[in-house]
Parts: structure tokens; sequence; C-alpha cells
């Protein structure tokens, strides 16, 4: 395999990936659920609590300060990551939900209204569909969808049947969390702009593990987790142009979000802190940077070919299997994450087996249930790779599916 990336040294890092389960060394194939932490990150929260603890923004003691530059500079770590232009068009949420929810109350109720269409795609994740539902439902406005072809690439052409002027948002993955496709989000965002809509780009399962850059894809929103990318939970940031954030009304109002109050009405602090209401995940935060800086480091673009390579040799092993079904596009066009079925087995039936050896992926609808009927399926099961992950992981998937199969069926 030709990789830049040295597995075997990163792996050090990752303490969890030593432990055993039932006896078998942890093979965990479940990070586009959430992805493990290296050290360095535990260690940045550990010792913020034992050298720092104190909230932000508020006092001139000293410790405060430092808590206050460090979750400041972890806005800037992110801002760099994803190339925007600031950190101020950086928020930092609890995660992808709440920061496609932001939006969807925020700028959604200022801007969407009776008629007005909301673009989606029939592949999102419940996150970028409920919200939308919600906000649609409220005003009156109208879901349109993109479909997904047999092959699981998006029919870009459902765009052109979208009625310029009616069109406000389109809110698209870039990277499905159950076909592990790879959406081109710039001649989406293209698309758009020309018909008057703004964009949103779920980033959760690409920003972890590809190159993402918000100004060259030219989105006007842009949501990802923090605990996909090697941070802590509680940890999700919205991307949102400098403009758009300063227009916006607050989602969440209490203490921190305001400049001035009086008892009957408020002034709103500088973005992003508007949108930053009452005391954060701060350690939290902090230690989003620290695995910003780790990824840095491995370097995006090798993560994304490590994971390539690891995705054509699952898919090559897996098609071994009789009886498996397959979903989703070629590899070429497509993230380190697949979703199949065995005939005759329930996932949960087969996910529950590799659990005795050791080997963690995940069964159900991975919250993607209008997908799953599109593809006449209630559930499937989920691998999805890492770049700590390893051919011999894969292997050891692979025979344990068989040896499952081959124990059921005696
Ligand atoms: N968007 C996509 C594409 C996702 O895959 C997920 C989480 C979310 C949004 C929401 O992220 P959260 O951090 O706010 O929960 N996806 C999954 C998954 O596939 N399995 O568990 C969570």
């Amino acid at each position: 395999m030709i990789t830049d990336l040295n597995v075997e040294l990163i792996r050090e890092d990752f303490p969890i990936l030593k432990r055993k389960v039932h006896g078998n060394t942890l093979v965990y194939l479940d990070n586009a659920a959430t992805s493990q932490k290296p050290a360095r990150v535990i260690s940045v929260i550990n010792e913020f609590y034992r050298n720092h603890n104190a909230n932000v923004h508020r006092s001139v003691y000293q410790m405060s300060e430092i808590a206050t530059a460090r979750y400041e500079d972890a806005h800037k770590k992110v801002a760099r990551f994803i190339n925007a232009r600031n950190e101020k068009e950086i928020v930092f949420l609890k995660n992808a939900t709440e920061a496609i929810n932001l939006v969807a109350y925020s700028w959604g109720r200022q801007n969407v209204g009776p008629g007005d269409v909301i673009l989606l795609t029939e592949m999102e994740h419940h996150s970028n569909l409920v919200p939308w539902q919600l906000l649609a439902q409220e005003v009156g406005a109208d879901l349109e969808f993109i479909s997904v072809d047999d092959s699981g690439l998006l029919n870009l052409d459902d765009m052109k049947k979208q009625t310029k002027g009616r069109m406000k948002l389109t809110a698209v993955t870039q990277l499905s969390n159950m076909l592990g496709t790879i959406n081109p989000v710039k001649s989406i965002a293209e698309f758009a702009h020309e018909n008057d809509s703004l964009i949103l780009v779920d980033a959760a399962q690409s920003v972890p593990n590809l190159p993402v850059d918000v100004q060259e894809i030219n989105c006007d929103f842009m949501v990802f987790s923090g605990h996909k990318m090697l941070a802590p939970n509680g940890t999700g940031v919205l991307y949102a142009k400098e403009e758009l954030l300063k227009e916006m009304r607050p989602f969440l109002g209490g203490g921190n979000m305001i400049r001035e109050v009086t008892l009957r009405e408020s002034k709103w602090n500088d973005i992003p802190w508007k949108f930053e209401a009452g005391t954060q995940a701060i350690a939290e935060g902090i230690a989003l940077g620290a695995a910003i800086e780790y990824l840095e480091k491995v370097g995006m673009e090798a993560i994304k070919s490590y994971e390539r390579c690891l995705i054509e040799y699952a898919i090559e092993r897996l098609s071994d299997i009789q009886g498996i079904v397959i979903y989703g596009p070629p590899p070429k066009q497509r993230g380190g994450l697949v979703s199949f079925n065995l005939t005759d087995f329930h996932p949960h039936e087969i996910a529950a087996a590799l659990d005795y050896f050791g080997i963690a992926i995940r069964a159900g609808h991975h919250c993607a249930q209008p997908l799953h009927e599109k593809l006449g399926i209630n559930t499937s099961l989920r691998a999805s790779f890492y770049f700590y992950n390893t051919r011999e992981e894969i292997d050891k998937l692979v025979e344990g599916l068989s040896k499952i199969k081959k124990g059921f069926e005696t």
C-alpha cells in the first residue's frame, strides 16, 4: 500500500486501541459514529482542569485570562483548518446537530417564508432533515429533494427542476454517512448561488477525513462535530460567512452573548460570541484545538489517500463474501466507510456476534431512515474507518463475518 502514514506509530497515540474486548484486541470500525481520542487530546483536558480551570470572557484574574486565550485560540485553529477568513466566522456549539438547528431557527425564521423552497437530498442524516421539516411546517415552506441514483450518487439534474426565485436554501451532506458518497459540493454551491439560494454543507463526515476549504467550496454555512475528528464530545462547529452571522438574530439568549442588557431589551455581543450563550464546553473546545493540531501534523491529504486505500481493500475483500450486498458508489467516489447487508441475516445479529471477536461496527439505520427506505431495506451494517485502522483489521472483519455466517448456517 502506498502511504506516507506510519500507522503503527500513530496507533501508539490512541490508548484505547490496546483495549481487550471479550479477550480480543479491540477492532474499532465505528468511526463515523465517533472517533477515538489520542493521548494528547485527553491530556489537554486533564491539564486544563488541573491548572487553569476558570470561566472565560468574564474575569481579569490570571487563570481566567489563560482559559479565555486558549479557548479563543482554539477558534483560530478551527478557522485555519477549514480556511475560514477569520475566527469570527467560527461558532463553537455542542455538535453538528445543534449547528444545523441554529441556522434553521436563527437564519431560517428570518429568511424563509411561505412557498419558499429548501432543497435537500435523499441521503441526508436526520440532523440535516428534521430541523428543515420543523422550519417548513412552521413557516409554510416546501422541501424538495435531489434524488439518489442506483449507484449511490446524486441525480444533479434534479437541481435544474427547481424554480429560480423560490429556492432559499440548499442543504447537502459532503460525505454520506451511509453510502459513503462524496458529493460535488462546490458545483452544488455554484448552482445554488446562480439560483439565489444559500448553501449549507453538512461536513460532519468530511471535515474529519478530507481536506476541506470553505472559501474554495464557497459555502455560506458549514457544520461539523469535533467528536468525529479526535476531539471530545460536546464540541461542534458552525462556520458561516461573517456578513450572515452579523445579520442573524441570536439562537439562545443568556450570558456571554450580550453586550448590554436592560430590563426590557438587550444589545448583542460581537460574533461569534453572540451565538455562544452561557458557559461553554471550555476544556473540550481547547481540546478541539489540540485535535486539529494532531490532524494537521498527520496531514489531511495523507489521511484521505490512506483511507482511500483502506476502503478499496475493504470493498475488494467484502465483495468475496457470498450473499453480501454492498451499498454505495465505487471506492473512487466515496470516503472511508461501507454499508452492507448479508442476505438472510439481521444486521443486529451480525454486529452482536462480531462483538465477541472484539470488532465494533454499527448496525441500524444510521440516522438515515429515508435513504434506507429508498434502498428497500430497514437497516444495514456499517464499517467506518479512520487513519489509525489497518488492513489487518479489515481482514479480521472479513474473517469474523465468514465465521459467523458459517456458524449460523451449520
Ligand atoms: N450529519 C452527518 C452526515 C452525520 O453523519 C452525523 C452523525 C450528523 C450530521 C450529526 O452529528 P452529531 O455529532 O450532531 O450527532 N452521524 C452519526 C452516525 O453515522 N452514526 O452515529 C452518528
